[in-house]
């Protein structure tokens, strides 16, 4: 009888571990951190090119160029030096840029560490003069932590919508012939890519500490933070907030949104590659898990939202957990935990952080405040 009952009481216990995962350490698991370096990790983060996120052209164009159009050092009451810089560059297609807002302490000691935010909605929620203030980039609050607050919007990249990637860096270096088909880039990488050429600026800029720098997102911004922090490793803390799908959630998960309903709504966001997943999850050679160990051994941080089921935030405490063994491959503590935690109770103790904030999907002060509290650990050395 008992012979019976086992399978069945295997079936009752089992399903929510069930979910079975491309191991994290690569398809010839790395066994040190040497592995992982030299093999390992290249070759993950050419899988999510390949079949996700797609191609970049280029990385730092060589005639890249900064100019400062607005400085104002008694901004924020004097609490800041606001400085507005234009960032351009040039290719086959012609001449694009973007506008980087940048907030630096006056009063921490100088060069200052900081949060990027690459903005997804819109010019209203990053108010240079300060007129309109909103909890979805405080910047005051992050300038009184002693930070800088930097931001740019998604679109001067590439417009958020299906436009045949004529604008931004796709009109500068994708026209000449044309996109190739497959693994091109996208949307979502076109912002990522900005977010690397912000960062090529704070190196020039004496005030700003470009080596102790977070690159955050909220949502399809997540999406893309994720993507910037996985490939530009002078990122020192990637910040994903309720990223969802193709962000931090697993796929094989299937649970709200899914490959199939993201490439139909938005199918400019990744290349045509990733297509071919849409209703076929677990045939990806890689899951999001991956994604976030591709930051290791620097400091990582997954948010969630109680009421945004859309983005799945057990599916992104997963991922976030699942990542550990590569920290581990560094002696480093990732999340330390596959319990997920209660609503507004952060896990900081490693360098993998996680929060699920009682709440809709948004990104506000509560967010906010744990992303500095988790900065203090891991921008400040
Ligand atoms: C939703 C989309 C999500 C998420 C969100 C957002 O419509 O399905 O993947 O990115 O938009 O960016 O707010």
């Amino acid at each position: 009888m008992f012979k019976y009952l086992l399978p069945l009481i295997f079936c009752l216990v089992l399903p929510a571990s069930a979910l079975e995962l491309p191991n994290v350490l690569g398809s010839s698991p790395a066994k040190s951190k040497e592995d992982w370096i030299k093999i390992q990790r290249p070759k993950t983060l050419e899988l999510f090119t390949k079949h996700i996120y797609g191609r970049a052209p280029l990385g730092k164009p060589d005639n890249l160029s900064f100019e400062l159009i607005k400085e104002d050092p008694r901004a924020m009451n004097g609490a800041a030096t606001l400085k507005i810089i234009k960032i351009s560059y040039s290719g086959p297609g012609g001449e694009s840029g973007f506008k980087l807002i940048t907030f630096i302490p006056n009063k921490s000691s100088k060069p200052a560490p900081g949060y990027l935010l690459i903005c997804n909605r819109g010019p209203e929620n990053i108010d240079p003069t300060r007129k309109k203030k909103d909890d979805f980039w405080p910047a005051e609050t992050i300038v009184a932590r002693g930070y800088v607050a930097a931001t740019f919007l998604n679109a001067d990249l590439s417009t958020d919508k299906d436009l045949n990637f004529d604008n931004g860096a796709h009109k500068s270096f994708d026209n000449y012939d044309g996109r190739r088909p497959g693994d091109a880039w996208a949307t979502i990488a076109a912002w990522a890519w900005g977010a690397s050429r912000a960062l090529d600026y704070f190196e020039t800029d004496p005030a700003i500490d470009a080596s102790n720098f977070a690159v955050i997102g909220h949502s399809r911004g997540g999406k893309a933070a994720l993507w910037a922090g996985a490939n530009d490793e002078r990122f020192t803390l990637t910040i994903s907030n309720n990223s969802g799908c193709t962000g931090a959630a697993l796929a094989r998960r299937k649970h709200g949104e899914r490959v199939a309903s993201i490439n139909k709504a938005f199918p400019h966001w990744f290349c045509e590659n990733y297509k071919n997943f849409n209703d076929e999850e677990n045939d990806l050679p890689i899951d999001q898990h991956q994604l976030i160990a591709l930051m290791a051994p620097r400091a990582v941080y997954i948010a969630s939202a109680s009421k945004d089921d859309w983005a799945d935030p057990r599916g992104e405490f997963l991922a976030a957990a699942h990542a550990g063994p590569v920290y581990r491959l560094f002696g480093l503590k990732g999340l330390e935990t596959m319990t997920m935690p209660k609503p507004d109770k952060p896990i900081h103790s490693g360098r993998v952080g996680y929060h699920l904030r009682t709440g809709k999907h948004d990104l506000n002060q509560y967010d906010w405040e744990q992303y500095l509290n988790f900065g203090d650990k891991h921008l400040r050395k």
